[in-house]
């Protein structure tokens, strides 16, 4: 069992006892944790954790505790925004915004062709909104060009399980986690980024000593501090590292041969591309001592469980499909997968980017159909009733690819939705200069960076103003009730959504309207009927029972009434040509195998062992930038900050950015901590206070990227790069070339940057905190 007792974190602030609690789920990150928000006089003034809910019983990190003071924000837009002839922003009604959005599509449709508009989404909306995206898309607007913030997030995530798997999903879950010898956490900073299933991890760690924690990053994080093993490899070299350590558990025959002749096949060329990766000149280019790795491949060449995470210092960095499809390999040759204790569990980022990527709302169809396949778009046709020539076929376009396509004038409406890419987006500058040439449409609860380049803004409902459910990480639908109503003049996603289909007057073939639902629970049931038979298939699942059971794992269904804890527990993986979700793509350079040569592997219901070639990253250190720029995220806020900041504790914990530099490398450039430091890139510069530490490793600095206003010039995107991988098309945040120069100035001595975690007064210890006089109550 996961915890050993509840513990019910909460956060409230009221006088007097609340009117009601209603059931819901955390809106922040991917862990999924189950919740009640806390509602008076139709507000919501609190939150606190479920206690029956397995993932969490009861505990919340504390940006969970901290998301309600958004919804009572005095700057909540009211009404829509459209830029006027005077080149501003002005309050228009609903009608007119959305005419003129209407107007737009069919404008653009109409002289632009099918792929022009673009539907540029999010990980932290509902399943029932993605599914709708992905039919308004396809079926509506005939255009492929559907992406979202999850191609920054969690696209490598479901191009490695394609490659190796055949289908999207993590086949590990949290049970396993739970019940695992050996824990590898790879470029996985889940002491900040995923605190309650941290605080599971190392809650049985404590009381069992188990699992055994290898940790694998170039800086020494919270996570790495609480590791028995800590790979401090040098930035970009995660597939050298793989390909060491696989080799030496090759060479020790720690495989196990069984597993391998039953259920793989590629074995003999993915072990003959490692065999340069001897443990010395792994050493050589990681960086990492060859007793260190050794250790660390002995342990995973012997352990007889084994959960691997993966998240963005994988996703994000060079070779980042590959990394993945390489620890796959791992737990296949080890015979480490679909039993208990056992897996990869590459992860999600946002609290329901998994949902996006079931439901179809970005890149590949609804319930993981392959859209070069022609039996699933028959079959997508008939289901939704319409023309199946009418739906678009052929790979996806990541948002890196739509940029280059608005910079050619090819796109004619960018629909942007809860999303803040003038924040998050690489090398901002560029982002920027290509979304100003296009008609840009954000549906978001607040004015942000992004609104500069707007043409409309549509406000949108938030958390616990609306229902639906979320996909966490671990194939877990968990379910959220509507606390209270969202504010006068404000919609849900799904509303808007419903109303644009309902304007553009999408029919099916029989003449009906294409979309006929009418609230999220029509639509889920709608949903569940696409998603029969399918790897995904939640037609076991009801609302009614998500609440009872406190959220169910996919496929949850007649053989599985109550979920699947495991993916792959009879070693039959989808690799079947009929069923797979993917012809795969060629491992080195990304181009998609046709059906025959998808056949001519022979997979047919085993797991696919590709070769994992090390390229090292594109932009490397050199004499005008001779330091590596690493950038990610702080315990305290989320992104972009648009909740986080509005909460008064974590605004407080964590102000303003920092430049994280070892302090030999301070020492050496005279840099005392305080000093406001610029760095540049080839593509812009920030500037921000030195921490100098023993976090990061030398040669390296760090700038957590949650940081975007224009005005302050703090922007870690300002000077990241926009390469992307070749198979998951996701940009290369992880690793750019910098030079570190002292401005002159400082702000002195105290705290720079961020509090640290479990600071008084800001994180648990903080319920019932009263709110600074100018909070909204
Ligand atoms: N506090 C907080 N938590 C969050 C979020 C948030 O904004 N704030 N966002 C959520 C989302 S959407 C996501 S995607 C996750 C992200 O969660 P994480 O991936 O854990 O967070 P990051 O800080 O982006 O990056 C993780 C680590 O990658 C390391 N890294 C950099 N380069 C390399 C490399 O070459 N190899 C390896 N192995 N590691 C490298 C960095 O040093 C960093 O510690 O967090 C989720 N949780
Ligand atoms: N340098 C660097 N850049 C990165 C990363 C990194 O590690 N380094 N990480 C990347 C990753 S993994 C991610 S996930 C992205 C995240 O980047 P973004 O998605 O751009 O960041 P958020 O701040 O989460 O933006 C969500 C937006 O949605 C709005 N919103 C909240 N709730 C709702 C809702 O219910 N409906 C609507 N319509 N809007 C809502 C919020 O106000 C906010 O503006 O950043 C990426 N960028
Ligand atoms: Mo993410």
């Amino acid at each position: 069992m996961a915890w050993q007792d509840e513990r019910v974190d909460s956060n409230v602030y009221t006088q007097g006892e609340v009117d009601r609690w209603v059931y819901s789920t955390c809106n922040i990150c991917s862990v999924g944790c189950g919740c009640y928000a806390a509602v008076k006089d139709g507000r919501i003034v609190g939150i606190k954790g479920n206690a029956k809910h397995p993932t969490n019983r009861g505990r919340l990190g504390p940006k969970g505790e901290n998301q309600w003071y958004a919804n009572s924000s005095p700057d909540r837009l009211r009404s829509p925004l459209l830029r006027r002839a005077d080149g501003e922003l002005h309050p228009a009604t609903w009608d007119e915004a959305m005419t003129l959005l209407v107007d737009r599509a069919k404008r653009s449709l109409a002289e632009r062709g099918r792929n022009s508009v673009a539907i540029y989404s999010t990980g932290q909306a509902f399943l029932e909104d993605y599914y709708t995206i992905a039919k308004i898309g396809r079926a509506g607007l005939q255009t492929h060009l559907l992406d979202a913030n999850t191609r920054l997030c969690t696209a490598t995530t479901e191009f490695c399980l394609l490659q190796s798997f055949g289908a999207d999903g993590s086949p590990a879950s949290f049970d396993d986690v739970d019940e695992t010898d050996t824990l590898m956490l790879f470029g996985h900073n889940l002491a900040e980024t995923g605190t309650v299933l941290f605080e599971r991890v190392i809650e049985r760690k404590r009381r069992t000593g188990k699992p055994y924690l290898i940790v694998v990053d170039p800086r020494r994080t919270l996570t790495a501090e609480a590791a028995d093993l800590h790979l401090q490899l040098y930035p970009g070299t995660n597939v050298a590292l793989l390909n060491g350590i696989l080799r030496h558990v090759l060479a020790s025959g720690a495989t196990d041969q069984r597993f391998i002749e039953a259920h793989t096949v590629g074995y003999e060329k993915m072990a003959a591309a490692l065999e340069p990766w001897t443990l010395e000149h792994t050493s050589r280019v990681t960086g990492v001592p060859e007793e260190t790795l050794r250790q660390a491949a002995e342990r995973l060449g012997t352990t007889t469980s084994l959960v691997t995470t993966t998240l963005q210092g994988t996703y994000q960095s060079a070779d980042a499909t590959t990394a993945c499809v390489a620890i796959n390999n791992l737990h296949l040759v080890r015979g480490l997968i679909g039993k208990p204790g056992c897996g990869p569990l590459h992860m999600a980022g946002q609290p329901s980017s998994s949902a996006n990527r079931t439901a179809g709302g970005v890149g590949t169809y609804p319930a993981q159909r392959n859209s070069n396949n022609p039996k699933h778009l028959q079959e997508m046709a008939r289901l939704w009733k319409v023309d199946e020539h009418s739906l678009p076929a052929g790979p996806e376009k990541g948002i890196e690819e739509i940029l280059e396509m608005m910079e050619q004038g090819k796109i004619g409406l960018f629909w942007n939705i809860g999303t803040n890419p003038m924040v998050s987006l690489p090398n901002r500058a560029r982002a920027r200069k290509a979304l100003e040439s296009t008609f840009v449409v954000v549906q978001d609860p607040f004015l942000t960076e992004t609104s500069v380049v707007a043409d409309i803004v549509l406000p949108a409902a938030l958390w616990g103003e609306k229902e639906g459910t979320m996909e966490n990480a671990d194939r877990t639908i968990n379910l959220l009730r509507k606390a209270v109503e969202p504010p006068e003049g404000v919609r849900s996603d799904l509303e808007i959504l419903l109303d644009f289909a309902a304007r553009m007057d999408f029919r099916d073939k029989e003449g009906h309207p294409l979309i006929s639902y009418r609230t999220p629970e029509e639509c889920f049931e709608e949903w569940k009927e696409i998603s029969r038979g399918r790897p995904c298939d939640m037609t076991g699942i009801t609302y009614e029972k998500l609440e009872k059971h406190n959220g169910l794992r996919w496929p949850v269904n007649d053989k599985a009434p109550l979920g699947t804890p495991r993916l792959y527990a009879d070693h039959t993986f989808p690799t079947f040509a009929e069923v797979t979700q993917s012809y795969t793509k060629d491992q080195l350079t990304g181009r998609a195998l046709t059906q025959k040569e998808h056949e001519a592997i022979g997979a047919e219901g085993r797991a696919i062992l590709h070769p994992t070639r090390y390229l090292p990253p594109v932009e490397q250190p050199d004499e005008r930038y001779p330091m590596w720029l690493t950038t990610g995220r702080l315990i305290w806020h989320w992104h972009t900050r648009t909740k986080t900041a509005r909460s008064p504790h974590l605004q407080v914990a964590a102000p303003h950015a920092y430049v994280e530099i070892h302090e030999d490398d301070a020492a050496e450039l005279g840099i005392q901590p305080g000093d406001i430091l610029r760095v540049t890139s080839p593509r812009g510069w920030l500037e921000a206070p030195a921490r100098p530490g023993k976090v990061v490793q030398r040669g390296l600095v760090f700038v957590p990227f949650h940081y975007g206003s224009w005005e302050r010039h703090e922007t870690a995107n300002d000077l990241t790069a926009d390469f992307t991988d070749p198979l998951s098309k996701q940009p290369t945040f992880k690793q750019a070339a910098c030079r570190v120069e002292k401005t002159g100035r400082s702000i002195g001595k105290g705290p720079i940057g961020s509090l640290p975690p479990g600071a008084a007064g800001v994180v648990s210890s903080a319920h019932n905190a009263p709110l600074p006089p100018d909070m909204p109550r």
